[in-house]
């Protein structure tokens, strides 16, 4: 995949390239990228890349040209482009997964400013939110973007890892420990040591009911729970709330 990024602060980007897995993923040739300064595409002696807005108001908006004439230059016309805004659609693991089958991507980084609308209109085929709050960059979204979508091209990652990790199933990840057996006061579980791989599997499976309960209750009605985890997840809260009862009691 070729990734092309528009941005007027390029080192807010390029380390994200040539760093980790995504550096390992440029190595092996699956993904190929260009950071693009379209600070290089304005006009006169200031290189104004930014103007106020008409019908007033504060902030800056982002002019149509210099980035226009970067985007077609770059040969992005017909192509898919993003541009990362908190007024966007939200990323999901699906989104990301649509967007990872593309051959071509851009990305169109605006910093305080917004984009004219009618660089939007003619050349963005999708506005993305990473989330409900807001970011003073768009570099830092785009790099989030590219983030979750290339890392689900074949040959990045082993597919073993993918299966395992949360929203494969809806469900958020069990917790994970290594030597040494003791750290601090606290131990690893003991069901971990017995190499009984079906009481193992049933601990974890547990411990991700429990997890998404706690911090992501509204992912549970989407999991499509067997009988058998609803029960499990019945016997986890009864559990946590003797437990709850006791510390509660402890502390009077
Ligand atoms: Cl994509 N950009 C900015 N600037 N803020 C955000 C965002 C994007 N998504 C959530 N907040």
């Amino acid at each position: 995949m070729k990734i092309t990024v528009f941005t007027l602060f390029p080192a807010m980007v390029e380390p994200f390239f040539l760093s980790s897995i995504m550096k390992r993923a440029v190595e092996k040739g699956i993904i190929e990228y260009r950071i693009v300064d379209f600070r290089d595409y304005a006009e006169g002696v200031h290189k104004k890349t930014d103007d106020i807005p008409y019908g007033g108001g504060a902030g800056m908006v982002l002019m149509p040209d210099p980035i226009s004439k970067a985007l077609e230059a770059e040969g992005a016309s017909g192509k898919r482009v993003v541009f990362p805004t908190p007024s966007g659609r939200l990323l999901t693991e699906e989104y990301a997964y649509s967007l990872s089958q593309e051959k071509e991507l851009f990305f169109i980084c605006g910093h305080y400013e917004g984009l004219d609308q009618r660089v939007i209109d003619t050349y963005v085929t999708d506005e993305i939110s990473i989330g409900d709050y807001v970011l003073s960059s768009g570099e830092s979204a785009a790099v989030v973007i590219i983030d979750a979508l290339f890392r689900l091209i074949p040959g990045v990652i082993a597919s073993e890892s993918l299966e395992d990790e949360s929203f494969s199933d809806g469900l958020l990840e069990y917790p994970q420990y290594t030597r040494p057996y003791r750290y601090c006061t606290k131990s690893v579980p003991d069901v971990l040591l017995t190499g009984h791989h079906g009481h193992i599997t049933q601990w974890r499976c547990d411990r991700r009911l429990e997890k998404t309960m706690l911090n992501r209750p509204d992912l549970l009605s989407d999991a499509s729970l067997s009988i058998e985890e609803r029960k499990r997840l019945l016997s986890i809260l009864e559990q946590d709330k003797r437990t709850c009862q006791e510390w509660i009691l402890s502390e009077l």
